[in-house]
């Protein structure tokens, strides 16, 4: 700790000096691991002083389509040692700017780039735009904490930033945060700590949980091993040092993941899952849909849509928290939707949404499945 402080005006020298802080530079002054000064991902260790590993400004993110890069600083070197390419890191009280990259060949979508957590009072948040878009946004980080940053089209993209005070132990992830929903939060609340693992889950695709369809599984996802400050809600600090034991410890982890077993009550009809983030050869970019015959719960077909990449489009309505669910309703476009309805209605289907047709002449109505998933049904969307 007290290393870490000393080395702290060197590098506002260094800073000074080359005009963009050259975070390896500090790496050098600051981490005995790193000897000469040459920063190496292969042996380079979290410490108490230098938690993070160091990161040039400005720190880059290019927007993706590839399944949990979505965010992605492209430190494939530093995927090993932060399991994640959506974490950047920089040193609180040397400017930094982060910026954000949205167009080919990354991402063939517009997206938003949109503050859902940060570190309370600090400048320029929330971060938001009016809407999707293509091309590059800055943002300028200013209090020592935690920057998180979504896309709103697309809820699971998400970015985070540590802006490390670098005169304390560990990453330092801010005395308190603001929480998109309105609430200020200490860092080290259940809640706050519950979406950092998530975060780690999210956008590592190793950590995604994989099953086999005839035998048990373990599942043991891995965050940074690195020493992570948060405070209490007094203010008093609550060093986690090794955020890999903790999450593994307060999660029951690693776990044991079952086969898929096929529902005990038979279905019906045929129903879509939304497997948007499966690959398929001959595609670059990822996302299929999987149909299932619900009498005998087998998949029945697949369709890699050729030419479409992320299969959901800007919502007209605000967007509200998924809490921890990515989908909120699906849709179908049904021809003659009128007489269906009719046809469902005999069959006993009770309607959130009876069929209504709107002055735009769309035809809608609304229904829960016995399974709680909410179906929107629409005539008119493909004319
Ligand atoms: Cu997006």
């Amino acid at each position: 700790m007290r290393r870490k402080l000393f080395g702290l005006p060197a590098l506002f020298l260094l800073a000074t000096v080359v005009g963009t802080a050259s975070l390896a530079g500090l790496a050098g002054a600051s981490s005995p691991s790193s000897g000469n000064g040459k920063f190496n991902a292969a042996t380079w260790k979290p410490t108490l002083d230098a938690p993070l590993p160091p990161m040039e400004a400005p720190l880059s993110f290019h927007l993706s389509d590839q399944p949990a890069y979505w965010y992605d600083n492209q430190r494939t070197d530093l995927e090993g040692i932060l399991h994640t390419r959506s974490l950047s890191a920089a040193v609180a009280g040397v400017p930094t700017k982060v910026k954000f990259e949205i167009g080919e060949p990354y991402t063939s979508q517009t997206h938003t780039v949109s503050s859902i957590v940060w570190p309370v009072g600090a400048k320029g948040v929330p971060f938001i735009q009016q809407g999707s878009f293509a091309g590059e946004t800055e943002f300028e980080l200013s209090t020592p904490g935690l920057y998180v940053f979504q896309c709103r089209v697309h809820p699971y993209m998400l970015g985070a930033v540590v802006n490390d005070d670098p005169t304390t132990p560990g990453a330092d992830l801010g005395k308190k945060v603001h929480w998109i929903d309105g609430t200020d939060m200490p860092t080290s609340a259940d809640e706050i700590l519950f979406i950092v693992s998530k975060f780690f889950i999210v956008t590592e695709p190793a950590n995604w949980q994989y099953y086999s369809p005839d035998h048990p599984v373990v599942w043991d996802p891995q965050f940074p091993a690195a020493p992570v400050m948060t405070y209490n809600a007094d203010g008093s600090p609550n060093l986690i040092p090794n955020l890999n034991d903790y999450f593994h410890q307060k999660y029951h982890l690693p776990q044991t993941l079952n086969p898929p077993t096929k529902p005990d009550v038979q279905g019906v009809g045929e129903f879509f899952v939304d497997t948007q983030f499966e690959k398929s050869a001959g595609k670059d970019k990822p996302g299929s849909i999987t149909t299932y015959d619900a009498s005998t719960w087998e998949m029945t077909r697949k369709m890699f849509l050729p030419g479409i990449n992320m299969n959901f489009s800007d919502s007209k309505l605000a967007l509200a928290p998924t809490k921890g669910r990515m989908l909120d309703h699906i849709g179908f476009e049904v021809r003659d939707l009128a007489a269906f309805c009719r046809k469902l209605e005999a069959a006993g289907v009770k309607f959130d949404v009876p069929y209504m047709k709107e002055p735009s002449g769309i035809g809608r109505a609304l229904i829960t499945d016995p399974w709680g998933t909410s179906i929107e049904l629409t005539e008119g969307f493909n004319q």
